[in-house]
């Protein structure tokens, strides 16, 4: 008799193991089509692998109390079993709702970083709506041009074309509730800066990290970083934000360039759909950070939600022969290094500020085969640091920074033959140098195992090498040995 119901038993097991595997598989195939199925594969793999183990291992438990014959032996492996559970979840803390991870939880003023299940689900139903972009990195040489009008080239203005620049007025006044006593707009000095408009689109999109790894980036402009917005010092920055109608999400903009609440996220905030504008006056020179700041604020940079915007001092810097735009970011994914497949955003990681990706431009490769210079040119690099856990130590292999504007500061004292740089998570750095000898000169941040992790991107330079500066034998050595 006993023998027969363990037999019952053990495959009421296996037919619950099957069962459960179809009813997943069809609850995905319901929510996402063959798109998600082909997305989650490898987690599919995995998991019904993981279910197979299990199954197994129940059957052998069972087993072996059955064998023991024993009743004080079967209930002392059931105290096992529980006290063990017991130990294991209150090590783990408290669940408080139903997200993902199960077991995050946050101090935080506003929302915690975990996903909620429903939004998990609903990311799922809709993941055919999502764009699919085929390359997130932004291309480092996309760096507008100057808007200082040097000195000599200075053409007379009228007063009309003059003030044409500055129309506070045509706009919708921003609400700003009943606390706010704003200056009469008459009382003031004329405005002298220019009205820049600036077009921000928030978007939420389907790209590859790497080829077969897929992963949920939010984006200004569908790229990472969002494009490099360019002033100058007392221009009046006027943003459009749209968030486009496909999103899931509300996102806003953080100009660290900005003064005022939120440095622009109190009036920037707009639902899926919705569009906003806003000005702010660009009233200090300088590199600056912008991203968005809704509540999770670090879960929507660890998507990739940032970018520079560069306000030139009034007289501009000095004239370079190249620029280039570079952004460092973290992407925390819950699949390790390299797994393969559709990748879900991990709370806890970014918590713990352990990335498994470290990225200039969003990818690793993201600056490959872009940057090109010749021998004797003037390069200046823009540098940012989305974060959002770490400073980046900003080198570039073979290379010595002329000229540093130490945490993108503009008017302080500027730093001469740097080796090395730091950029704070959320603050920016600009360098110059000369190049001067010929080949591949690797950009990095000198925390190097973050390399490994995509952090690094190639500036090539052209032209003839002079031997005085580096001489030597280029051919022979063996990049494959350690
Ligand atoms: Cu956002």
């Amino acid at each position: 008799m006993k023998k027969f119901s363990l037999q019952y038993v053990s495959i009421a097991i296996v037919i619950a193991y099957v069962f459960l595997s179809i009813l997943i598989i069809s609850t995905i195939f319901v929510l996402g089509g063959p798109n998600l199925l082909s997305y989650l594969k490898v987690t599919l793999v995995q998991g019904l692998g993981m279910g197979m183990a299990l199954t197994a291992s129940l059957f052998f438990f069972l087993r072996l109390v059955w064998r023991l014959h024993a009743v004080p032996m079967g209930v002392a492996m059931i105290f096992f079993v529980v006290g063990a559970a017991m130990f294991v979840s209150v090590s783990m803390g408290r669940m408080y709702s139903l997200q993902y991870p199960v077991f995050v939880n946050s101090f935080g003023p506003g929302q915690g970083p975990g996903l909620p299940l429903k939004n998990v689900f609903t990311f799922f139903k809709n993941i055919d709506n999502f764009e699919v972009v085929e390359d997130i990195s932004r291309n480092p040489n996309d760096v507008p041009g100057s808007k200082v009008v040097k000195e000599e080239t200075v053409v007379s203005e009228t007063e009309d074309e003059y003030k044409e620049g500055v129309v506070l007025d045509s706009l919708e006044p921003i609400d700003m509730g009943d606390t706010l006593e704003m200056v009469d707009e008459s009382t003031k000095p004329d405005n002298e800066g220019e009205v820049v408009e600036v077009y921000l689109e928030t978007t939420e999109v389907l790209s590859e990290i790497a080829p077969g790894i897929t992963f949920n980036y939010w984006t200004f402009n569908n790229t990472v970083p969002g494009p490099l917005v360019r002033v100058k010092e007392g221009d009046i920055v006027e943003v459009t934000i749209h968030n486009k109608e496909t999103n899931l999400h509300h996102h806003n903009v953080d100009f660290h360039a900005a003064t005022g609440p939120g440095g622009g996220g109190a009036v920037s905030i707009v639902n899926p759909g919705e569009t906003k504008v806003f000005r702010f006056k660009a009233m200090k020179p300088g590199l600056f950070v912008y991203h968005c700041a809704v509540p999770n604020m670090a879960v929507h940079m660890a998507h990739g939600m940032y970018g520079l915007i560069l306000v030139e001092p009034k007289a501009g810097l000095p004239e370079v022969d190249k620029e280039f735009y570079v952004m460092q970011g973290e992407l925390y994914t819950t699949g390790s290094l390299g797994r393969m497949g559709l990748q879900i955003f991990d709370a806890k990681k970014m918590m713990d500020g352990v990335p498994e990706y470290v990225t200039f431009n969003g990818r690793p490769g993201g600056l490959a085969e872009h940057m090109q210079a010749k021998v004797g040119d003037r390069v200046r690099m823009y540098v940012g640091n989305g974060g959002v856990a770490h400073n980046s130590s900003f080198h570039i292999v073979g290379e010595i920074f002329d000229t540093v504007y130490p945490e993108a500061s503009i008017g302080g004292a500027l730093l001469h033959n740097v080796q090395t740089t730091n950029i704070p998570a959320g603050g920016a750095t600009i360098v110059e140098f000369e190049v001067d000898y010929p080949g591949n000169y690797v950009l990095v941040d000198h925390a190097l195992m973050r390399t490994d992790k995509g952090a690094w991107g190639v500036l090539t330079v052209t032209g003839k090498a002079d031997p005085t500066i580096m001489d030597g034998d280029f051919g022979t050595h063996n990049h494959e040995g350690h």
